[in-house]
């Protein structure tokens, strides 16, 4: 059996299965790209929630494992070379598990599937979450429009280039990919936790609209919206 108690993290959060993918988490558009790549690979886990509402993600033993505060985050008994390996920013755990598991990132079209992956990452994720704070959260009460248009113009302009890329195609590379599991769920976001879809554009973005329905119908899709569990 694994031995995590070098890790501090393991302190507020301890191992229920001391051999499975420790994973931080909580149900949110980063959050959820993890447990939903753990479902999909079949990987074992042994998911923890951060609780925003208590700050967990600033205490020392979180921040012990990543030291921006953010969640996702994983600790993994089993890395490379058999030793422990602790990892967060939800883009390379995405290439790590695919990596880990041989899925999800296939070689003929890896660098295809990392490009989707960065504009994600860098892109899309970005401008949705900005969008969402001046829209719908905090930042509504500021009167100067310009903060807003700014990213609802570019969150625009960023569906337009998916639609165009999804033409013909059901998903962003090809074949299923991480790629999809960082994209899908800054979609659903978008449409259903932001609700900015009216004021971008999506209902005249076809393949965007088919491409969301597409991926919160796979079943490990759904399970993982739910990881991890309240
Ligand atoms: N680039 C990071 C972003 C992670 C991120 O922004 N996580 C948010 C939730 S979606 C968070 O932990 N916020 C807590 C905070 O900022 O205190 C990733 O993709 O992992």
């Amino acid at each position: 059996m694994s031995d995590l108690s070098a890790f501090p993290i393991t302190r507020r959060w301890p191992p229920r299965k001391p051999d499975a993918i420790q994973l931080y988490s909580l149900p949110t558009p980063n959050g959820v790209k993890i447990g939903i790549a753990l479902e999909e690979m079949g990987l074992d886990y042994d998911a923890h929630r951060v609780k925003f509402s208590r700050n967990d993600q600033t205490s020392p033993e979180f921040l012990s494992l990543n030291p921006n505060n953010k969640i996702p985050a994983i600790l993994d008994p089993h890395g490379p070379n058999g030793r422990p390996l602790a990892l967060f920013e939800s883009g390379a755990i995405l290439i790590y598990l695919a990596e880990k598991s041989g899925q999800f990132l296939p070689s003929a079209n890896r660098y295809e599937v990392l490009q989707w992956l960065m504009f994600q990452m860098g892109g899309l994720g970005p401008m949705v979450g900005q969008l969402g704070f001046f829209h719908a959260f905090a930042g509504k009460e500021i009167e100067d429009p310009r903060p807003k248009e700014r990213y609802r113009a570019e969150t625009a302009r960023l569906l337009k280039v998916l639609d165009t890329a999804l033409e013909g195609r059901a998903w962003i590379a090809g074949d299923y990919s991480i790629a999809d599991m960082a994209i899908g769920p800054w979609l659903r976001g978008l449409r259903d936790f932001y609700k900015v879809g009216d004021i971008t554009g999506l209902a005249e973005c076809h393949n965007v609209e088919k491409y969301i329905d597409r991926f919160l119908a796979r079943p490990a899709v759904q399970r993982g919206l739910l990881v991890p569990a309240a």
